[in-house]
């Protein structure tokens, strides 16, 4: 009898809990805990870490899980590492939902990078209006360029000081190109600092500093450990034993 557990957290994982409470199939959707109010979901839910690869394989054993699907987002590298661990070490089948990077088009200009401290090199010497695309987590390093201006965007509002001067939008996304270029225009932003996210979520902050010419840092993904990958909701069912009801 099959019982999943969906490593979630994204848009790409919310359509696949869609898609298995459509077909009523047994699965449990897993967030870790990062924002205050997480999206509701069609399926039983848990929040917060299983307390590492132990603590995962404890967990998949408990609950008598049957097939792990892994659809954090690209940069979960750790979560993704620990699913990898837990599922061989109970020998459990593993599926990653994982979408494709955004692919650089005539009119980008990206510098890409592969850390959050090249990102930080890669700023210019004199003072910009700079745009941190890229949550709350790792942000702090950018103090080391305190001549900016920086426009941050949060999930939750900030808690306590920041590690620098700036100004904060909160917002959970999924974002538009029309609020991107609205945004990115009152505010005068001339540099974008982004992740390679891709998906459609978070891509109109791209597709915004294309039409508005401005060239984005660009962070590459971490490298993950090899797994068996589907960059679609339809095919994850299909894994799964369903026949999906998402038209393909
Ligand atoms: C807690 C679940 C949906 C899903 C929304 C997607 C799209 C918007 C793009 C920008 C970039 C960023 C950030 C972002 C995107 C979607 C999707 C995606 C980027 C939620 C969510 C959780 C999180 C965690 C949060 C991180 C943060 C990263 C903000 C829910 C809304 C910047 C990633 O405050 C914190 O600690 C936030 C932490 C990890 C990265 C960071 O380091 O700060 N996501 N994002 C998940 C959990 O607890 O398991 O709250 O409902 C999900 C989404 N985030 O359609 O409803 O699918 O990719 N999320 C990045 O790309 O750099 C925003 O602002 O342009
Ligand atoms: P991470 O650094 O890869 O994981 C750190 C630890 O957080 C994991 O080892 C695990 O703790 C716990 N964890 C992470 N995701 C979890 C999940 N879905 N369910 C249960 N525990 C989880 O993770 P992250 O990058 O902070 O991402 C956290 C969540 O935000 C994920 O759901 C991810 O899909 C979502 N998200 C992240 C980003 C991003 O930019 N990183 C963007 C959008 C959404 P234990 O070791 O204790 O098990």
């Amino acid at each position: 009898m099959t019982r999943a557990l969906i490593l979630g957290g994204t848009a790409d994982a919310n359509q696949l809990a869609e898609a298995l409470a459509h077909v009523g199939l047994d699965a449990i959707y897993s967030y870790g805990g990062r924002t205050r109010a997480p999206a509701g979901q069609p399926l039983p839910t848990r929040i917060g870490g299983f307390g590492g690869v132990a603590g995962l394989a404890e967990y998949i054993r408990q609950e008598g899980i049957t097939h792990v699907i892994d659809a954090t987002h690209p940069f979960a590298a750790e979560m993704s590492r620990n699913a990898v661990a837990a599922c061989a070490e109970t020998g459990t089948p593993l599926i990653a939902v994982e979408r494709a990077p955004w692919a650089r088009t005539p009119g980008d200009t990206w510098i890409e990078v592969a850390d959050i401290a090249s990102a930080v090199a890669a700023l210019p010497e004199n003072r910009a209006r700079v745009f941190l695309a890229i949550g709350r987590q790792h942000i702090a390093p950018f103090g080391a360029r305190p001549q900016h201006a920086y426009t941050l965007r949060f999930v939750d509002p900030p808690e306590g000081a920041l590690p620098f001067d700036a100004n904060v939008i909160v917002s959970r996304g999924p974002f538009t190109l029309d609020g991107e270029l609205e945004m990115m225009q009152a505010r005068g932003i001339e540099w974008v600092v982004a992740r390679n996210s891709g998906g459609d979520g978070a891509r109109a902050k791209i597709d915004a500093a294309r039409a508005l010419g401005l060239p984005v840092i660009m962070l590459s993904r971490p490298q993950l450990p090899e797994r068996p990958r589907m960059d679609n909701v339809a095919d994850a069912l299909q894994w799964l034993g369903h026949r999906t009801c998402l038209g393909a």
